[in-house]
Formats: C-alpha cells, structure tokens, sequence
C-alpha cells in the first residue's frame, strides 16, 4: 500500500480586522515547524491581471457591474484552482487567506434581489473544496477597537453587519458542514491555539479523505 498522503487545504474566514492575515501566517509557520511543507496563498491574489482589476476596483480606481466583479472575484479562485490541487495531491498543505466563502457572502450582502447567496454560490461549484474552514467570528464592536476602516470598497459598518449575518446563514447550507467557528474575540495567542488545536486534530485525522473534494 502506498504511504503516500495528500496535503490538508485550509481556509481562514473572517470579517474585517478579524485576525485573518495574523493567523494565516502563525497556522503557515507552525506547520512548517511541525515538518509539514506549506503552500501559503490568499484571495484576491492581486497579483494576476485579473487580480490588478480588482484591486483597483477595491481601490475605488474603477467601477465593476456587480455580478461582473462577482465573476472576477471567482475566475481569480479557478485561474488558482490547478495549482491548488497539485500542491494538494504532492503532499503540500495549502493554506489560504479567505477563499469562496468572502466570494459569496460579499456579493450577496449588496442586498440585490438579483444577487442571492445561490446566485452567488454557483460559479464557485467545482473548486477544490477545503478541508477545513477556520471561520473567526469578532463583533463589529471588537473589530472596531483593533483600528478604523480603511478606504477601500466594503470598508463599511452596514456592510460589515450584512457581511457577518451572511456568514451565519451560509454556515446553516452545506458549506457548514466544513465551517468550524472561531471566537476571535481574544487574545491573539488564545485564538492561534484554539485554532491549532482544530489544524493538528485535521491532520492527525483519517478525516482527510483520499482525495481532495470538489465544491458541490
Ligand atoms: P484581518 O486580516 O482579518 O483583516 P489582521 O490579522 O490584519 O486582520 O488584524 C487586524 C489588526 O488587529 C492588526 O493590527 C492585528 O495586529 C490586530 N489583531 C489581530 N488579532 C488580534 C487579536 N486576537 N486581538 C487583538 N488584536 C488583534
Ligand atoms: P482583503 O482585505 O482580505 O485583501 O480582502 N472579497 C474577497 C470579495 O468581495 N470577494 C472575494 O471573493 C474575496 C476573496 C473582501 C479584500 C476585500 O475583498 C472582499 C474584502
Ligand atoms: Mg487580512
């Protein structure tokens, strides 16, 4: 039998200020100490030319049609997608700052009969399908008192509230089923072994099916 095993795909979710960016790194450092090799990525890449156009649509330096920039949101993940799964099925862990769980709830929470949170699921069917989403929950109060809003699109309280209520509900569709929530309204070291304890149970478990799943 082969003793070859495929790597984890975790997500990190969360609201603005949440903790994102400070946990995706400490899960991608302890891994790496822990002997795992990790592959460390976030969306949007802003990096891709499709990535540069909706970083100046973040930026307000362009204007999108909502479904549009919803798509581009998307097509950023599935320009990604292969090698996602190429890590994946080599052995590397990927771990990855929002993923299609901020694609649906940001777009849905624009509040357009026209853009529900099924409209909004549909063109992520198919992606490679994580593992495991670490989604960290703060109150808008708490993420308020780790800084102001910055000047780009969604930056907003209404939204942020909107954004959260959503998440909530998504986590009520199959999606729940890989979304485990994370108070991150403590201390940075309290959360980061919080989330540990979730990563090293996901690793150590035979949860890990053969194969790395696909949206449905
Ligand atoms: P996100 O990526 O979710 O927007 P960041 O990781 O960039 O959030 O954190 C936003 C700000 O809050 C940073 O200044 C960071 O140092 C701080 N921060 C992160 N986690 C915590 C925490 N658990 N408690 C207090 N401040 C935090
Ligand atoms: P950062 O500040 O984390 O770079 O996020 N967003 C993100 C969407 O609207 N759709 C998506 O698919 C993704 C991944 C959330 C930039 C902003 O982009 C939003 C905040
Ligand atoms: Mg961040």
């Amino acid at each position: 039998m082969s003793t070859h095993r495929r790597g984890a795909l975790i997500v990190i979710e969360g609201l603005d200020r949440a903790g994102k960016s400070t946990q995706h790194a400490r899960v991608c450092q302890n891994l790496r100490n822990q002997g795992h090799r990790v592959k460390s990525m976030r969306f949007p890449d802003r990096t891709t030319p499709i990535g540069e156009s909706i970083g100046a649509y973040l930026r307000g330096e362009s204007q999108q049609e909502d479904h549009v920039i919803h798509l581009l949101f998307s097509a950023n993940r599935w320009e990604a997608a292969a090698s996602i799964r190429t890590a994946i099925e080599d052995g590397t862990t990927v771990v990855i700052d929002r993923y299609y769980y901020s694609g649906i709830v940001y777009s849905a929470a624009k509040g357009r009969d026209d853009l529900s949170l099924r409209w909004a699921r549909e063109p992520e069917v198919g992606l490679p399908r994580p593992d495991l989403c670490l989604f960290l929950d703060v109150s808008p109060e708490v993420a308020a008192r780790r800084g102001g809003f910055g000047n780009e699109k969604y930056e907003t309280s209404v939204m942020q509230k909107r954004v959260r209520e959503l998440f909530y509900e998504l986590v009520q569709l199959r999606d729940g089923e890989d979304i485990e929530i994370v108070d991150a309204g403590r201390g940075i070291e309290v959360v980061e072994r919080d989330i540990m304890e979730k990563v090293v149970r996901l690793m150590a478990h035979t949860k890990l099916t053969r194969h790395l799943r696909i949206m449905l």
